[in-house]
C-alpha cells in the first residue's frame, strides 16, 4: 500500500523550505553615539551575514525605525543628549513598536541600573566590552524569536496569508504611499462561490483544504511583490503595487481560470469550485481613502456575484 502523494501539502512544505532558504538577513539598527564603536559592531555583524544601520542622531529614531523596519536595536546606554533607557521608553510608546527587541549594551555594571533600564523598555542587557560571539548569538536568537512571534501575530495559520487587521494595515500604507509618490495600485476581493455548499456536502475539513488551496495558487500565479491576505473565513484581500486595473486583470483572470480547472476529491467525488473577484484601481489625483477603496473592490464583487458568479468585475 502507497500513500497517494498529497500534492498541495508538499508544495505548500516546499514554499516553506524555500522562504526559510531566502530569509532575509537580520536587519539590526546600532545606536551609539561612539562612532568608532559602531563601526566595529557594524562589521562584526556584516561578518555573521546581517545588515545594519547606524543612528547618528538619536530624536530621529522613530523615523529611522520606519525607513529601515530593522529587526531588532543595540543600545549603547551612555549618550550625551538622551540616554539609552529613555529612547527606548519613547520606542515603547508606539504600539508598532512594543514588540521590537531592544538590547542596551553598556560599561553599567549596576545591577539596580541594568534592571531600571530593562524595565523602561528594553529585553537584554549586555556589558562592554561584549564578547563578539555573544554579541552576534544574542541577535541572531533574539531575532529568529522575534520574527517568529510576529509570523504567528500577522499570519492565519490555515493559508499562511496575512490576518484581517495586516492585510488592511498593508493597504493603508500602499495607500499613503501611492498618494504620495503618484504611483497607481490595485485592491482585490476574492470571494469563493457557493462555499457552504462545499461544507454541507464534503464537510468542513475538505472546505479548509479548498480555502487552503486558494492561497497555494494565489501565492503561485501572482507576483512576489504583491501582499495576499485571508480577509475572511473564505474571502480573501489582494494588494497590488505598481500595477493599475489593466494589469491587474491579466493575473487575476488567470488565477481565476486555473482556479476553476482545480479538481477536488472527497469520498471518492470529484469536484470544482469557482471565485468571484472585485477589483478596484487606486490612480494619482483620484480622491478616495484606502477605506473607500475597499469598499470599491467589495462592491465589485457583490456585482460579480449578481452576473452569476466566477467572473471579475472591475
Ligand atoms: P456566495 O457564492 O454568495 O459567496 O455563497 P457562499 O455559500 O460562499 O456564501 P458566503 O460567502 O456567505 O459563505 C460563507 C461560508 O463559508 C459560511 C461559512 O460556513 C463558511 N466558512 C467561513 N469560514 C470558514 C472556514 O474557515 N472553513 C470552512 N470550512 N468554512 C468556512
Ligand atoms: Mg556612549
Ligand atoms: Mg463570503
Ligand atoms: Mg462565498
Amino acid at each position: 500500500f502507497i500513500k497517494p502523494l498529497d500534492v498541495p501539502k508538499l508544495v505548500t512544505r516546499v514554499e516553506q523550505v524555500l522562504t526559510r532558504l531566502h530569509a532575509p538577513a537580520e536587519r539590526v539598527l546600532i545606536v551609539d553615539d561612539d562612532e568608532l564603536l559602531a563601526r566595529y559592531y557594524q562589521e562584526l555583524l556584516r561578518g555573521a551575514g546581517m545588515e545594519s544601520d547606524i543612528l547618528h542622531e538619536p530624536e530621529r529614531i522613530i523615523e529611522v525605525l520606519e525607513q529601515k523596519y530593522p529587526d531588532i536595536v543595540l543600545m549603547d546606554l551612555q549618550m550625551p543628549d538622551i540616554s539609552g533607557q529613555n529612547l527606548a521608553a519613547v520606542v515603547r510608546q508606539y504600539e508598532q513598536w512594543m514588540g521590537l527587541p531592544i538590547v542596551y549594551l553598556s560599561a553599567e555594571n549596576d545591577p539596580r541600573q541594568q534592571l531600571k533600564a530593562l524595565n523602561q523598555g528594553g529585553d537584554d542587557f549586555l556589558t562592554k566590552p561584549v564578547d563578539d560571539a555573544h554579541l552576534i548569538t544574542a541577535v541572531k536568537s533574539r531575532v529568529v524569536r522575534s520574527r517568529q512571534l510576529l509570523e504567528l501575530m500577522t499570519k492565519d495559520s490555515l493559508t499562511g496569508l496575512l490576518k484581517h487587521a495586516t492585510i488592511k494595515d498593508s493597504i493603508n500604507r500602499e495607500w499613503a504611499v501611492a498618494k504620495r509618490k503618484g504611483d497607481t495600485f490595485c485592491v482585490a476581493m476574492l470571494d469563493i462561490d457557493h462555499f457552504k455548499e462545499v461544507n454541507d456536502r464534503f464537510g468542513h475539513a475538505t472546505g479548509d483544504e479548498v480555502i487552503a488551496s486558494v492561497a497555494t495558487l494565489l501565492r503561485q500565479r501572482l507576483r512576489a511583490t504583491d501582499i495576499l491576505g485571508r480577509y475572511g473565513g473564505e474571502e480573501f484581500a489582494v494588494l497590488m503595487a505598481n500595477c493599475d486595473a489593466m494589469a491587474a486583470k491579466v493575473v487575476l483572470e488567470d488565477f481565476r481560470q486555473r482556479f476553476q480547472d482545480l479538481q477536488f476529491t472527497s469520498e471518492d467525488t470529484s469536484f470544482s469550485v469557482t471565485i468571484s473577484i472585485g477589483l478596484a484601481e487606486y490612480r494619482p489625483g483620484m480622491d478616495v481613502d484606502a477605506e473607500t477603496l475597499l469598499v470599491n473592490a467589495d462592491k465589485a464583487l457583490y456585482e460579480a456575484k449578481k452576473a452569476g458568479r466566477n467572473r471579475l468585475m472591475v
